[in-house]
């Protein structure tokens, strides 16, 4: 089991960013403001400019100490070496996955009810993203949202961390670590804002009041 802080999760999204050089800012500022996690997620992307973005990102967080999580791509996770890998239901599976990227790389898997939870595998998995919790629009094909009292029951079906994900902002996030959660993974709360470190910082004290609770 690869341990990781998700406490303050940011999904980085390239056009709310405007780019690669955008997010590599916000990336920058979210992980000098709080931010535990960063992860690179382009769905629209060429593989070319996922491996040229994941190195810059790799970099950049370095010196902050803040992983990197690829989105799907195993391959792009392996070329530049980055902390972890993130997979939904219709990639690779997850035991596929830690087969191929080895035990070391921390390893999330999304889940979006009871019945994905079912199939969760006892072994290999080191987080779950438990998605939409809150209805989002920046991702179309999120499905349905679970609300607070059906993440309460899927965060309690599971021993592994959890991280909430959708919809989530400063003004929602408490009730999601009454209910049991490791930590909130956010894309519009900070990226494509006009002050990202900010709004980084200002999330950070809610998140560090709710785990105090
Ligand atoms: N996966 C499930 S919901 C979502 C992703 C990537 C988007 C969350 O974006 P936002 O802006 O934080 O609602
Ligand atoms: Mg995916």
């Amino acid at each position: 089991m690869n341990a990781i802080d998700l406490s303050l999760y940011l999904v980085l999204d390239p056009d709310l960013c405007g780019g690669p050089a955008g997010m590599v800012h916000t990336a920058i500022q979210a992980a000098k403001n709080g931010a535990t996690v960063v992860q690179l997620r382009a769905p629209n992307w060429k593989k070319r400019q996922w491996l040229a973005t994941a190195f810059e990102l790799k970099a950049a967080l370095a010196p902050y100490g803040v992983p990197l999580i690829i989105n799907d791509h195993i391959d792009v996770a392996l070329a530049v070496d980055a902390e972890g890998v993130h997979v939904g239901q219709g990639d690779l599976p997850a035991l596929e996955t830690r087969r191929l990227i080895g035990p070391d790389k921390i390893l999330g898997l999304s889940v979006g009810s009871a019945e994905e939870m079912a199939t969760v595998p006892a072994a290999g998995v080191d987080y779950l993203g438990i998605s939409p919790v809150y209805p989002t629009g920046t991702k179309a094909d999120a499905g349905e949202a679970t609300g607070v009292a059906l993440f309460a029951e899927l965060v309690a079906a599971t021993a592994l961390p959890v991280v909430a994900i959708g919809g989530i902002h400063r003004d929602n996030c408490s009730p999601l670590f009454e209910a049991g959660t490791d930590g909130v993974a956010v894309v519009s709360a900070i990226c494509g804002r006009d002050d990202p470190a900010r709004a980084t910082a200002a999330l950070n004290e809610t998140i560090q009041l709710a785990l105090k609770r």
